[in-house]
């Protein structure tokens, strides 16, 4: 069958219009907010149901396209990008909730359910939705559970993961799985569902998913305390974790800060310069917790570990502390920054950001480098800024060796390659930095036997052979 036929018996399989092939969709559809793979899809389908996706897989298979599905597309590890000619599955208009069971705590959305969407549901029933991160009003459900999202709660409420209740699922054999049916304990083998979350869409399609919501938190005060040092940091996490439940812990450094100021939109915390910043929220859900965080923070300030600080005192500041750490990815992209997202226990945090900060400064002499991240659950944001007049395709490569000895460090303290991001394209040459030639042989034997014509998002997580 010509290419033309193939796509004419695609079209008959959705709604009219549900197919679209012009050059702005391509570009548009084939990218997440990666730079360095120029989208190249062949087409980009639009199924209104799970049967249409069924029917989309099916066609797959029996012509051997690749399949690339695409939520909000704001990945970071180019796990939502069509470069090799695919076709772009988008769960844009399934994006409904469903339904919402308020004895379970449970909504069962459809995987094009925005973030913030499920996030204000959730406010509107009194409950809570705590996966939270910048990117929140764009990215959506199925793409939140294809990587696990983590983000700036994770320390209180896990990960995604942790907030799947149920899920449905078309295989890469066009087989519709029902997961879990919602059930807190079911102890009847497998458990298929987790295999689905993380997996980048390489194993399936997810066609709705029921998450389970909290109780809302009462009062979140954020504090934002300026350190001398980055050792400074950790005695002040634990000194927070002794008296609070803490609802985050974040931290950047001073060239982050001065991004994010230097917008102009968003005022600084406080005067004293300081190298590094840690943001903690908890609940100040009474008098006594407020007073416990002063006292802590006077402590830290009494033992040397924080310089300077500043604390919500309304849900505004509330607002604007945040953008200081929320703004940073999106304000430092101007500079195409080459991104390493990893992970080490919390006890090892210390030592393995000093054994990096010391490569990454004396092999990019003449590079920004910018620290942030969730360091209240070990996950380092390392972001290296491209100089202005220097050439994409040079920068990339000159990063790339570099990361070699990155990862052999990551490796080296048992860390993970990729702690919230996904390995998608950006991070697959270097999965065996954090996974086991034997582990990597059963993940690869998995994908083969719910993708055994390989269609399913093709070159994520494993580079392709
Ligand atoms: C964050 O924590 C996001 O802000 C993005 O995970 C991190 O841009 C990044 O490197
Ligand atoms: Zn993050």
């Amino acid at each position: 069958m010509t290419h033309t036929a193939v796509l004419d018996e695609l079209m008959t399989l959705v709604d009219p219009g549900k197919v679209l092939t012009d050059a702005a969709s391509l570009e548009a559809y084939g990218k997440d907010w990666t730079k360095h793979f120029p989208p190249a899809p062949l087409a980009i389908v639009f199924p209104k149901s799970t049967e249409q996706v069924q029917a989309v897989v099916r066609w797959a298979n029996a012509h051997g396209v690749a399949l690339v599905p695409s939520g909000g597309r704001t990945g970071l590890s180019a796990g939502a990008v069509a470069a090799n000619g695919e076709v772009v599955v988008s769960f844009d208009y399934l994006n409904r909730i469903l339904d919402f069971n308020a004895s379970d705590r449970t909504v069962a959305c459809q995987p094009g359910v925005v973030t913030r969407q499920l996030q204000q549901f959730a406010e509107e029933q009194g409950l809570y939705y705590p996966v939270d991160f910048a990117s929140s009003g764009s990215s959506q459900i199925g793409g939140n559970i294809g990587t696990n999202a983590g983000g700036i709660k994770v320390i209180r409420y896990g990960m995604t993961r942790n907030w799947v209740a149920g899920l449905k699922v078309v295989t890469g054999k066009g087989d519709l799985l029902e997961l879990n049916k919602d059930l807190i304990k079911n102890a009847t083998g497998y458990d298929l569902r987790q295999l689905f979350i993380g997996a980048e869409g390489t194993l399936g399609f997810v066609v709705e998913a029921t998450m389970r919501l909290d109780r809302a938190p009462r009062n979140l005060t954020a504090m934002v305390l300026g350190t001398p040092d980055f050792d400074s940091i950790m005695p002040v996490l634990h000194a927070f974790q002794g008296k609070l439940d803490l609802t985050a812990f974040e931290f950047f450094s001073d060239k982050a800060l001065a991004k994010v100021v230097g917008r102009g939109d968003v005022p600084a915390p406080f005067d004293t310069p300081c190298p590094f910043y840690a943001l903690l929220e908890f609940e100040a859900s009474s008098e006594e917790v407020a007073s416990d965080a002063l006292a802590t923070f006077e402590h830290c300030v009494e033992q040397g570990w924080v310089l300077d600080g500043v604390m919500s005192q309304s849900e505004t500041q509330l607002q604007n502390l945040w953008k200081l750490r929320e703004y940073i990815s999106e304000t430092i992209s101007h500079w195409t920054p080459y991104k390493n997202d990893i992970s080490v226990t919390v006890s090892k945090v210390p030592a393995f950001l000093r054994d990096i900060d010391e490569i990454v400064a004396r092999h990019y002499p003449d590079f920004e480098v910018v620290w942030y991240g969730h360091i209240g659950d070990g996950n380092l944001h390392l972001n290296i800024l491209k100089p202005e007049q220097m050439e994409k395709d040079l920068f990339f490569a000159t990063c790339a060796k570099v990361n070699k000895w990155v990862f052999e460090i990551v490796e080296r303290y048992n860390g993970s390659i990729s702690a919230e991001h996904g390995v998608g394209m950006t991070k697959r040459d270097y999965l065996a930095y954090s996974r086991s030639p034997a582990e990597i042989a059963y993940m690869k034997a998995i994908k083969q036997v719910f993708d055994p014509n390989g269609i399913m998002n093709p070159g994520k997580i494993f580079a392709p052979e």
